[in-house]
């Protein structure tokens, strides 16, 4: 079949090896990797391969108050693009329960209280548990992650998110054969909250996701960004990241993860079914109702004159997830 090279990286799945279609990423990953060393032995850290740069102060202290995550960077999830900066990243944020204004968040979500925070994992499980957010920072070890980020309304960022596969939980609370789909719940305490009293979306914010795409190992259970704990208005104590979906699908200041039969009820389905589907899978190839969905606005780069980027199906992410979706319509399954 006649497809050109770049396609085929972006839509095929296990059918390509993975050694043909890599080496750009693998290249410039141990660039990375190279330089966070170089970063590390001069500042006489000791120049392990794969420690993180935050670690070794290539994000230095981006908030002097914030608790330090010490984290390896994982060289195989790095996106070789630039990092938005820490000012982009936690200024201009989606977070309704803080207000609908992309400053809002950063504004009123001092609020939070992130700490003591617990997760009850529950459903269809043979250990459920309620687990303390002290467990679960320990429970496997923290990843640095650099992942690209698109949200449904045209704008994307990159951001080295702090965690781990969400599948190392998964395999803890071991899901029985029931378990089909897993659903986050998110907090809605109006006292912490003040855009809870609007009743824009049905609170506590929902999303789900299937198995599959559960366990996935780009799916992360994120609890730190730019080297340090989560700010509130990025979705702290923890949240998740799935950056092959567009941002809404990754619920933020999580309270129960539930593992349930059915596909789960989502905040964003049940307020506009026709905009926002239950995969909501990044695809240039399928517009919003309202807009275009073929290109994007890199948050940090957004000049007058800068050209749009064209987004990328899958997000870039297609020869680690794609092969979830074959046989489906994803015009029907938006
Ligand atoms: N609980 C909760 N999680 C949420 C949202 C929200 O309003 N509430 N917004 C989503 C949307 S639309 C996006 S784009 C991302 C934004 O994440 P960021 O602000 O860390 O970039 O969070 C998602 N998670
Ligand atoms: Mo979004």
């Amino acid at each position: 079949m006649l497809i050109k090279r770049e396609q085929r990286i972006i839509l095929a799945g296990d059918d390509i090896a993975a050694s043909e279609i890599t080496p750009r990423a693998v290249f410039e990953n141990r660039r990375r990797v190279l330089q966070a060393a170089g970063a590390a032995s001069l500042a006489a850290a000791g120049g392990v391969l794969g420690m993180s740069r935050a670690a070794f102060g290539a994000y230095a202290s981006p908030n002097p108050k914030a608790q330090k995550l010490a984290a390896a960077t994982n060289a195989k999830f790095v996106v070789p693009e630039k990092v938005t900066p820490y000012q982009d990243v936690t200024t201009y944020n989606n977070f309704y329960e803080f207000g609908t204004g992309k400053s809002d968040p950063s504004e009123n979500a001092g609020t939070l209280r992130p700490h003591p925070w617990r997760v009850s994992v529950e459903g269809e499980v043979k250990n459920p548990k309620v687990y303390d957010i002290d467990e679960l920072l320990k429970l496997a070890p923290l990843e640095e992650r650099v992942y690209r980020h698109r949200c449904v309304e045209g704008w994307s960022m990159v951001i080295p998110w702090v965690g781990y596969p969400l599948a190392e939980l998964i395999k803890r609370v071991q899901p029985t054969s029931n378990a089909k789909f897993v659903q986050f719940i998110t907090l809605a305490d109006p006292s912490q909250m003040p855009g809870i009293a609007d009743p824009i979306l049905n609170w506590p914010y929902s999303e789900g996701l299937r198995m599959d795409e559960a366990v996935n190992p780009l799916t992360l259970l994120t609890m730190g960004v730019y080297g340090q704990v989560l700010p509130n208005q990025n979705g702290a104590p923890i949240r998740v990241v799935l950056p092959w979906k567009y941002g809404f699908k990754s619920a933020k200041s999580i309270v129960k993860i539930r593992f349930v039969d059915k596909q789960p009820p989502t905040s964003w389905n049940a307020y506009a079914p026709n905009e926002y589907g239950f995969y909501s899978n990044v695809n240039p190839t399928v517009d919003h109702p309202r807009w275009s969905q073929a290109t994007e606005r890199r948050i940090g780069e957004d000049g007058f004159f800068q050209p749009k980027r064209k987004t990328l199906m899958f997000n870039g992410y297609g020869n680690l997830v794609a092969s979830m979706y074959q046989g489906m319509d994803l015009r029907k399954y938006f």
